[in-house]
């Protein structure tokens, strides 16, 4: 039984802004002082973090000079050599601005969509000073209320326009980086460009370089959508497109609630890390989440805490269902083993022809008992605690 003690090698990383947050929200001000960056740096550190992630504006305040800039960015690079941290993602605010109040790389107005591509390619290059090997690309503002004012295939040909100037300005300074698109439904605009997994992955096929762009799924936002997150992180796996990952506790229909990893949805968190794991995916496992408003800032590193503990509780549920022999026959009665055989039968050349001559008693298929109920009971009882 681990103790459930994280440490780097678990690959755990937070951004600036989730132990940065204040508590604000829509309808109430900040309870929490601010976090300086290079405090975070350390005390993520300490609690057995991997790395830490950021945007531009977490890190360089908009509006900073350039010598203030290289001295905020050489003081938190200072903070990542003494502790031994990583800055493995970086990405742009480009939500926080009024500029960008009718979207960034969507805007109507050209002259806003040349403004959020120069504030992407600075925070690229930013980036790509600390590290940075994956760039993330969240439109948190490229979406529409008032339908009449956004024609959908244009703004998908300026979104496409921005993804592929990234690409090929990423090319050109010779960085090693790749994109991830993170999809949302909505929040804050009434509906978001890009909302799921899907519409994701349909847009990378679109790209001038779609090797070089993958998704970052968020837990909160597939389900927001009544998706299973799990389902959407498996599609993008199966499509060697999952590039990051943003964990967090989320209710489905609600609000974006960035709760703490497994604070809700247990059981879509469950299949998550089992599916991470058997994967052996070699990603960050990134919590993009916060603490309660109601809680100070010792209630931030609890925050910070109970992710780390909760993933590695989950991933010792994962190693227990692999070896609980009641589960292994009860995944053999659902016939699990057999979704690996081709349906098509061999040799190719003859297999229509075989399979018109195959005989099928679809009576005694359709009266066949998978055994749902025994097996979901007894991974519940795993997740329970009693198995
Ligand atoms: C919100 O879910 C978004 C922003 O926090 C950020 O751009 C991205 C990085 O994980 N997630
Ligand atoms: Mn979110
Ligand atoms: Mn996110």
């Amino acid at each position: 039984m681990s103790d459930y003690t994280p440490t780097p090698e678990d690959l755990f990383t937070f951004g600036l802004w989730t132990v940065g947050n204040r508590g604000r929200d829509p309808f109430g001000h900040e309870t929490r002082p601010p976090i300086d960056p290079v405090e975070a740096v350390h005390r993520l550190s300490d609690l057995g973090a991997y790395g830490v992630n950021f945007h531009d504006d977490d890190l360089v305040p908009p509006g900073a000079s350039i010598a203030e800039r290289d001295q905020i960015v050489a003081r938190f690079q200072r903070a990542l050599e003494e502790t031994g941290m990583r800055a493995p993602m970086a990405t742009t605010n480009l939500f926080s601005q009024p500029i960008f109040k009718d979207g960034a790389f969507t805007a109507n107005d050209p002259k806003v969509r040349r403004y959020a591509l120069r504030k992407t390619i600075d925070a690229i290059d930013l980036g790509a000073e600390l590290g940075a090997s994956v760039y993330v690309m969240w439109g948190g503002r490229e979406g529409v209320e008032c339908d009449a004012a956004k024609d959908i295939p244009a703004a998908l040909d300026c979104y496409a326009e921005a993804i592929n100037a990234c690409c090929a300005y990423i090319t050109e300074q010779g960085y090693a980086m790749e994109l991830a698109i993170e999809p949302k439904p909505n929040e804050p605009r009434g509906n978001l460009l890009l909302p799921t997994v899907g519409h994701a992955l349909a847009f990378i096929r679109e790209l001038e370089y779609p090797e070089m762009v993958g998704v970052n799924p968020e837990f909160a936002h597939e389900t927001m959508s009544g998706l299973s997150f799990h389902h959407a992180v498996a599609q993008a796996l199966w499509a060697d497109k999952l590039f990051h990952i943003d964990l967090n506790g989320q209710v489905p229909g609600k609000y974006d609630q960035d709760f703490r990893f497994g604070a809700e949805g247990q059981k879509d968190a469950f299949y998550l890390v089992k599916l991470l794991e058997e994967a052996e995916w070699l990603g960050m496992r990134h919590f993009d989440a916060h603490a309660y408003r109601t809680d100070d800032i010792a209630g931030v590193w609890d925050f910070v805490r109970g992710c780390m503990r909760t993933y590695l509780i989950l991933k010792e549920k994962a190693e227990r269902f692999a070896e609980d022999s009641e589960i292994q026959d009860a995944l053999a009665v659902a016939k699990v083993d057999q979704l690996g055989i081709p349906t098509l039968p061999e040799p190719a050349e003859t297999r229509f022809a075989t399979l018109r001559k195959e005989t099928f008693d679809v009576d005694e298929l359709a009266s066949y008992g998978y055994g749902h109920e025994r097996l979901d009971q007894l991974v519940t009882e795993l997740l329970f605690g009693v198995r």
